[in-house]
């Protein structure tokens, strides 16, 4: 099975709240119909999650956060889903939507709720879940990102392979150059972090990628304006983009 995320920077314009990019989702879903392997998606907040939690401050430390703010957020959240949902369905990809709060339970994945998940994706249906706004226990809420998601899921299931799909071409060793890192072993890159979002960007990103590939998992990141490159790295072809080999 295959994990693939789809960056809240790619299915989202980012520059513009609320506003989804369901263009890029149509064309995703067209190579991902091409997918050898069973696979299931994540996807980020992008101009929605985000959006509302800068604007009522809220983070991924479980904290007693507005409770107007965890409401707004949510809603934000199950409202993006529900475009991805529907424009999957319209592009012939069945998504079956897996809410976190389905298999995470306070911070920690409930093992034996996410093992059956690759059962529902040898069944043809596409898991979805998404990052959301979760509740922690004693009044306390939490930002749970789609890439720790990823994590979580690659340290119960051992994926061959997981999939981050951003707006860029995959990990740069130099910013100005914008020369990218073909392969990466088991050291962490450093990397400056030229824009923050809640959950950490880039560099929470490759932090979690870097330890999903110690599980053994290929971790690899495509710039989803190019989604043929999805494809390509599923299918085991050559693709441009990072690898953290597993
Ligand atoms: O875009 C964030 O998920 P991410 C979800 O994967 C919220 O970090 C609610 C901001």
């Amino acid at each position: 099975m295959i994990l693939i995320k789809l960056g809240g920077s790619i299915i989202t314009d980012k520059t513009k709240p609320l506003t989804a990019n369901l263009a890029a989702v149509r064309k995703i879903a067209l190579q991902l119909r091409r997918l050898e392997d069973p696979y299931m998606i994540v996807h980020g907040g992008g101009s929605f999650g985000h959006y509302w939690s800068v604007r009522y401050d809220m983070h991924t430390k479980p904290d007693r956060y507005s409770p107007k703010g965890i409401s707004v957020v949510k809603n934000s959240m199950v409202d993006l889903n529900r475009l991805v949902l529907q424009t999957l369905f319209r592009s012939k990809v069945l998504p079956y939507c897996l809410p976190p709060t389905d298999f995470v339970s306070g911070n920690s994945p409930i093992a034996s709720k996410v093992k059956e998940i690759p059962k529902i994706a040898h069944t043809g249906l596409v898991p979805v879940s998404y990052g959301d706004v979760m509740w922690f226990g004693k009044n306390r809420f939490y930002i749970l990102s789609g890439d720790r998601i990823m994590g979580m899921l690659t340290r119960i299931l051992r994926p061959r392979l997981a999939i981050f799909v951003t707006n860029v071409d995959g990990v740069y060793s130099d910013i100005k150059t914008k020369k990218i890192i073909r392969e990466i072993g088991r050291e962490s890159p450093t990397i400056a972090e030229v824009r923050m979002d809640v959950t950490g960007g880039m560099s929470r990103k490759i932090k979690e990628a870097t330890e999903m590939s110690k599980c053994g998992t290929d971790v690899i990141f495509v710039n989803g304006r190019f989604p043929q490159r999805i494809a390509a790295a599923a299918n085991g072809k050559e693709f441009e983009g990072t690898i953290f080999r597993g």
